[in-house]
């Protein structure tokens, strides 16, 4: 068995504070709404939390745009509520860990207010700076969040590069002072208490210093990733991060790497690399992609899934260690991508939780997920707020003339705000998220999907997670036992066996509302076995039906 550490036995919950509760009616949730909350998570039973920016910023990303890493935004608190939260999650056996958002700042940040005002600034090489070409950026790179990847900026007449809005402008990881602001500031969190940092697109903080241009492959700009993502210097730079810093402390460190691969991943987390314990990978993230990229009304198929995420199981046994997940607050719903959101919404909730959550790996639940909430099928435009998504339109519908119609279905398939609508606690007015007037309208299936219903139903998706963690806890082979995928081509069935010492799970999972037969006793059941967890009341042993999922544990 690998060796044990605690962050591989976790089960961590993702809250996105701006839409998990408001503790005073302003619309916009908040620290001490979190506090309020901290008992739901406890009966749920999660290990850690990973808590979305919550540091000042002016919100042209909702907080992934930083425009002070040491204060609190005001919408949010204080940091003295904030070091109530930590104080009262610790006291209740739960972590947290923070996201580290240092590819970019704010344009509001200080560092990138003296940047901008002339070369001569000391602050000047903290940010990428460019001589224009002609009247032109540098290179034709486009940002991700649509346009060019480059703003002329007057003070200057020179050009600084945004990967993402034009109001995060790209830190120059290059220059060590910002290095050594940031491994200071981390620091200064770590001493405070904290657990651990999610960082924040990570892969990205080295750039091939001499930003050629990218591919155009439709559109007008280049692609930047080739030069961006897993640049020349990032794990020489995550080495320091980890020597000054991180190594320094018990903690939990998760990357999001974009772009990672089967290859690139143990150089980022592999036990001897000194660099993460984990990081998000992006595969089954793609599978739905269409001819507009990530704007996409396609359905993933089960047999590229299995692949996917069987090879992410297999690659990295005693490498290093995988993180599990569906969603998250830049992806749609889970179960409105994966599963049925309407006939079958509970028992695919429910399976695609048995799915995720029997793997290898650590399982991150992103809130709401575990009351199985929905997309939010927003009819109009107004009702957005994400930029991405706005953004989207204009560059697509706007310019490039796909028709409204088309990308306004796109959004409700994709948009981040699908996951941004706020969480459902209750039937009373805004499902109990606010008093005022919430900053992203609440989703309509609020008096039906909420957790004081599901909290009173031993049967609800609630109390399946709860379950699902519990067993977690109890099953060393749920954490640490190999996974071998059976089954590989059906488009129907997800079925998978989890090996430890001489015992064995075998997870059935049904993608499908067709029924279907399966010759259990071909894939090793033998009388003597027990059935761990199923979403149905009973079970026909041979006999799948819609949706379910079942799991039974017996010797090898
Ligand atoms: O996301 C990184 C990222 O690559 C996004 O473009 C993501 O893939 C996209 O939103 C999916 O459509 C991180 C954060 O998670 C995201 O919320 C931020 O907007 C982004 O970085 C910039 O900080
Ligand atoms: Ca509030």
């Amino acid at each position: 068995m690998e060796q044990r550490i605690w962050w591989k036995e976790a089960v961590v919950y993702q809250i996105y504070p701006r839409s998990f509760m408001d503790s005073n009616g302003d619309g916009i949730g908040d620290l001490r709404g979190i506090i309020q909350r901290l008992d739901y998570l406890k009966d749920l039973g999660v290990d850690i939390i990973w808590l979305s920016p919550i540091y000042q910023s002016p919100n042209d990303d909702n907080g992934y745009d930083i425009s002070d890493y040491q204060n609190i935004m005001s919408d949010f608190g204080t940091m003295e509520d904030f070091d109530e939260l930590l104080a009262q999650a610790h006291a209740l056996g739960i972590k947290i860990i923070m996201d580290l958002v240092v590819n970019h700042t704010s344009d509001e940040h200080k560092w990138f207010v003296e940047s901008r005002k002339s070369i001569d600034s000391p602050y000047r090489d903290y940010y990428i700076w460019r001589e224009g070409k002609d009247d032109n950026p540098p290179n034709n790179w486009g940002s991700w969040f649509g346009g060019p990847a480059w703003e002329k900026d007057e003070a200057t007449g020179m050009y600084y590069l945004h990967i993402f809005s034009k109001k995060q402008p790209d830190l120059n990881w290059d220059n060590a002072k910002v290095r050594e602001e940031v491994y200071e500031m981390m620091t200064w969190w770590l001493d405070k208490g904290i657990d651990g940092f999610r960082m924040d697109v990570i892969s990205l903080i080295s750039k091939v210093p001499e930003l050629p241009d990218g591919e155009v492959r439709g559109g007008i700009y280049g692609d930047l990733s080739p030069y961006c993502i897993h640049g020349p210097k990032v794990h020489e730079y995550l080495q320091e991060m980890n020597r000054k810093v991180l190594s320094k402390y018990d903690i939990m460190t998760v990357g999001e790497a974009v772009g990672v691969t089967i290859e690139e991943a143990p150089k980022y987390t592999g036990y001897d690399r000194n660099e993460l314990n984990l990081v998000f990978q992006f595969d089954h993230m793609f599978l739905d992609m269409g001819e507009h990229g990530k704007w996409s009304n396609r359905r993933f198929q089960l047999t590229d899934l299995k692949k996917i995420l069987s090879k992410w199981q297999t690659a990295l046994e005693g490498l290093c260690w995988n993180c599990l997940y569906w969603s998250n607050h830049d992806q749609p719903r889970a179960v409105s991508r994966f599963g049925d959101d309407k006939d079958y919404r509970e028992l695919s909730a429910k399976m695609l939780a048995t799915c995720l959550h029997m793997m290898r790996g650590t399982p991150f639940i992103y809130q709401g997920e575990e009351l199985g909430m929905t997309n939010a099928y927003f009819e109009q435009l107004e009702q957005y707020r994400d930029i991405e998504s706005l953004n989207a339109y204009k560059g697509y519908v706007e310019q490039l003339g796909l028709s409204h119609e088309l990308m306004m279905d796109y959004l409700q398939h994709m948009s981040r705000d699908n996951a941004r609508t706020p969480m459902q606690w209750d039937d009373s007015l805004n499902a109990g998220f606010t008093t005022g007037t919430p900053w992203i309208e609440v989703n309509k299936n609020y008096k039906e999907i909420n957790a004081k219903n599901q909290f009173k139903d031993e049967t609800s998706v609630y109390h399946y997670y709860k379950k699902l963690i519990q067993l977690r806890h109890e099953h060393d082979i749920i954490v640490y036992g190999s996974y071998e995928l059976l089954l590989p081509d059906s488009e129907q069935l997800y079925v998978y066996r989890r090996t430890l010492g001489n015992e064995v799970l075998l997870v059935i999972c049904n993608f499908t509302k067709e029924e279907m037969e399966l010759e259990l006793a071909e894939y090793g059941m033998g009388t003597e076995h027990t059935l761990l967890i199923s979403n149905y009341p009973d079970d026909q042993g041979n006999r799948i039906r819609a949706y379910e999922a079942k799991v039974y544990r017996m010797p090898t």
